[in-house]
């Protein structure tokens, strides 16, 4: 938890400010009961009606500063944690947007919203507690009980008994609650996780009628929480009462041998007074640190996920060559005649790292530059992960993978991608216009570009036939369009950047064969020279690319054009019949 502190650094200064703040505030409580024990013991006790005016002043005073010192306590508490939250969150932020495929297969995305925002309010809410009642607690405690020795030492023995009474009972309380609150907190979490992955599935749940399962499951999670936070309050509960009891019991107590006390002289009235107020203020104190020891380990489980995403370094790792220097465009960093060639040399991959079966085995092939390869496979047999290695989504467990000549670890991510377009299988648009969605990987394309991109997509029809035309807006994720116009949009995305090389992984599935034809025609108008990846499931939308990998469990089992194929390859030719 301690890592997360540096966070608090530029607010060191509000940081400060607070607990000395929080000691003023502490100072003017601590002097009350004695100001009032003044009052009583030199002015009522004696008829100085002069004195009792003049200390209820100084008691006013000291109630105003007390309240300034609070006040200004809890603002620059508050100034502090937010701060420190809001930086946190930003640099949760940052770290989750360096996260290559590999991290973020870890990290499902719900589980990132939790700790963006629950989670960082848990340790912001600890950060605020610790800065004003740790200090004030502390304080409270030592200072009573100095103010309490300092009236009579005699009777400040009775802390004696009653400190490692009630330390006994705290730390009974607490060992058992402690683990309560944690498991409260994993209830909590397992209610959220259920909640994200029903409304993520939403429309799954529904076209499925599971919604009975649902509500079921949710009602589980639900009533879990509900258990353990009754068990945790109704340990809460007893423990108002036991402590009444326990700082009553020490109340009779200092009556009983500080009365006797006070008739023989020893102990004014006043000053007995004040001796309870004290002792009251002690054994809340104490209590009160108990409650910030409970928040620090509710808000451990908290520090720890958040830990976990700030340690987690990205799988991906640049390269260490300079970067670009400003000004010049972004130079091939190969010969020009290697531009847009794409290598593969003996390439394993798999998602789990020294996991079972590696998804790809050994795959090599070469495609020269203006070239359309087709991929075709099974599902499952390893199409998307093979194409996912070129703009360096994934990195292969072994053997290379070589864009432009020049393996891909070696080029600047941001290189490499501006020349890899990839349309990936999953359709993803954002919240936002049409518009904004295709110019999404260059922001500045004009509308020329655009349109230029949408025909080539055959897009740019049905954009057209909204009355908002590119404008229109779409919902988060593009709710209000069929699968196959978002596939196109999607294509116009790619498009639009005039990548050296694309890849279309199943991206005309949702649309009809005509337009499929189309669309491809406009691609090889569009894309002179760029070399295209297509992956399909018909044959029909790869039959004329220059070259065809047939991928089978992982491995390439034949490659060619559709008529060598269909002499060479008898998986090829059962794949031709079926269709
Ligand atoms: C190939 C496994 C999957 C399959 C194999 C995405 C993903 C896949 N796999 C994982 O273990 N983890 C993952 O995150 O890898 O998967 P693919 O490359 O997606 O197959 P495909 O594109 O040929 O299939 P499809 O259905 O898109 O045509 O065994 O279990
Ligand atoms: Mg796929």
């Amino acid at each position: 938890m301690v890592k997360l502190l540096r966070y608090l650094k530029p607010y060191r200064a509000a940081a400060l400010a607070a607990p000395l703040l929080m000691v003023l505030e502490v100072v003017m409580d601590l002097l009350q009961p004695s100001l009032m024990a003044s009052i009583v013991n030199d002015g009522v006790m004696k008829g100085d009606l002069g004195h009792i005016g003049l200390m209820s002043i100084w008691m006013i005073l000291a109630a105003v500063c007390g309240l300034l010192g609070g006040m200004g306590c809890a603002y620059y508490a508050i100034r502090a944690s937010v701060g420190f939250g809001t930086d946190l969150r930003n640099a949760l932020f940052r770290k989750v947007q360096t996260f290559a495929f590999r991290e973020l297969d870890r990290f499902s995305g719900g589980t990132l919203v939790t700790r963006l925002t629950n989670d960082v309010m848990q340790v912001q809410m600890l950060v605020q507690i610790f800065l004003r009642m740790l200090i004030r607690s502390s304080m409270l405690f030592f200072g009573s009980i100095v103010m309490a020795f300092l009236i009579s030492p005699k009777l400040s023995l009775v802390f004696a008994v009653s400190l490692p009474l009630f330390f006994i009972f705290l730390y009974a309380l607490l060992s058992k609650s402690i683990p309560l609150y944690r498991t409260l907190q994993a209830k909590l979490d397992r209610v959220n996780s259920v909640l994200q992955e029903n409304l993520n599935g939403i429309r799954v749940v529904k076209a499925f009628v599971r919604a009975a399962f649902e509500k079921v499951r949710f009602k589980r999670a639900n009533e879990e929480n509900y258990e353990v936070g009754l068990k945790a309050a109704r340990l809460l509960a007893i423990n108002n009462p036991i402590m009444t009891l326990l700082l009553n019991a020490c109340i009779v107590c200092i009556l009983w041998i500080g009365g006797a006390q006070t008739w023989e002289g020893g102990l004014a009235i006043g000053s007995l007074a004040a001796f309870i107020t004290y002792v009251t203020q002690t054994l809340n104190a104490m209590v009160s640190l108990g409650n910030t020891l409970m928040n620090i380990s509710r808000a451990k489980a908290s520090s720890d996920r958040i830990i976990e995403v700030l340690d987690t370094p990205s799988s991906m790792v640049e390269p260490a060559t300079a970067p670009l220097t400003a000004g010049t465009p972004s130079a091939p960093s190969a010969p020009s005649a290697l531009y847009g060639q794409v290598e593969f040399r003996h390439v394993f991959f798999g998602y789990e790292e020294g996991g079972e079966e590696p998804v790809l085995k050994d795959v090599s092939f070469l495609a020269k530059p203006g070239e359309t390869i087709g991929i075709l496979g099974s599902t499952g047999a390893g199409k998307s992960s093979l194409v996912n290695l070129m703009p360096r989504l994934y990195d292969p467990t072994e053997g290379s993978v070589l864009v432009n000549g020049v393996d891909v670890k070696s080029i600047p991510l941001e290189e490499l991608r501006s020349q890899v377009g990839i349309v990936l299988q999953q359709a993803v648009l954002f919240g936002g216009t049409i518009r904004d969605n295709i110019r999404y990987g260059k922001p500045d394309a004009s509308q020329d570009e655009i349109e230029a991109a949408a025909r080539a997509a055959e897009a740019h029809d049905f954009i057209q036939s909204f009355p908002e035309g590119y404008d229109t807006q779409i919902g988060q994720r593009g709710v209000t369009l069929s699968g196959g116009q978002k596939q196109r949009i999607s294509i116009a995305r790619a498009l639009l950047a005039r990548p050296g090389i694309l890849i279309l992984d199943d991206s005309t599935s949702a649309v009809d064969l005509r337009t499929e034809a189309r669309i491809r025609t406009a691609l090889r108008d569009r894309l002179q020279g760029s070399t295209c990846f297509i992956i399909a499931q018909r044959i029909s939308s790869v039959a004329d690319a220059d070259r065809i990998l047939v991928i089978e469990d992982g491995r390439i089992v034949a490659q060619g054009n559709h008529a060598e194929l269909m002499v060479s390859s008898e998986v090829y030719r059962d794949i031709y019949e079926s269709q």
